[in-house]
């Protein structure tokens, strides 16, 4: 009995994936060793300190001191990863995407799930949206957002809701504060069949 408990509960966990036809996954815990886990990209958009693109994935804490996570959402030791907006020497208002590899929603619409960290006290914007499964495509609506400083530098749940049968690419828009104290982070994006309540941010 025990053993058919198991195979169930491992069926259940693959029909809630979404495996695309690309390499990849919409669901991520960023502890796959790829820099770009689960098929995520970002904009190739180096800056002059280095060769870093917008998000990536990161253990432990964002070199920066009052802003960004303090360890991962999903092991939650100095082994975790995260994926993160670097802010430092980017200013004020720049934008940085983080973009799924194509998903469909189910039959019954999905639940899309995250966690984020958004500490650091000119914490800028970070935008969700259902963008067009083709990456030149329109953005989309906005599902989720959240502007400023959370009270506490710990991980907030995020979940919103997918009408079914959708084929999108899911994408994280974060925009940088004031300063460099707008690391923002993400971990453990899940998707799952059928319909949640929805956070507000
Ligand atoms: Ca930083
Ligand atoms: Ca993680």
């Amino acid at each position: 009995m025990a053993f058919m408990w198991i195979v169930c509960l491992a069926l259940a966990s693959l029909a809630s994936s979404y495996v695309s036809a690309e390499e990849g996954t919409i669901d991520c815990d960023f502890e796959s060793t790829d820099i770009y886990a689960c098929g995520y990209t970002t904009d190739d958009a180096p800056y002059s300190q280095g060769t870093a693109y917008p998000w990536f994935r990161r253990a432990k804490y964002t070199w920066s001191s009052g802003t960004g996570p303090w360890l991962d959402h999903t092991l939650q030791t100095e082994e975790g990863h995260f994926i993160y907006l670097e802010a430092s020497y980017r200013g004020e208002g720049f934008k940085g995407n983080l973009t799924s590899v194509e998903a469909k929603s189910s039959a019954e619409g999905s639940c899309l799930s995250f966690w984020y960290s958004m500490w650091g006290a000119d914490m800028g914007t970070l935008n969700a949206y259902t963008a067009s499964a083709d990456p030149n495509g329109p953005l989309g609506e906005i599902r989720w957002t959240r502007s400023g400083p959370t009270e506490k530098n710990i991980w907030y749940p995020a979940s919103f809701n997918i009408e079914p049968n959708m084929l999108f690419r899911l994408r994280f828009v974060g925009i940088v504060g004031k300063s460099h104290l707008s690391d923002m982070a993400l971990d453990d994006i899940k998707m799952t069949d059928g319909l949640c309540e929805s956070t507000e941010a």
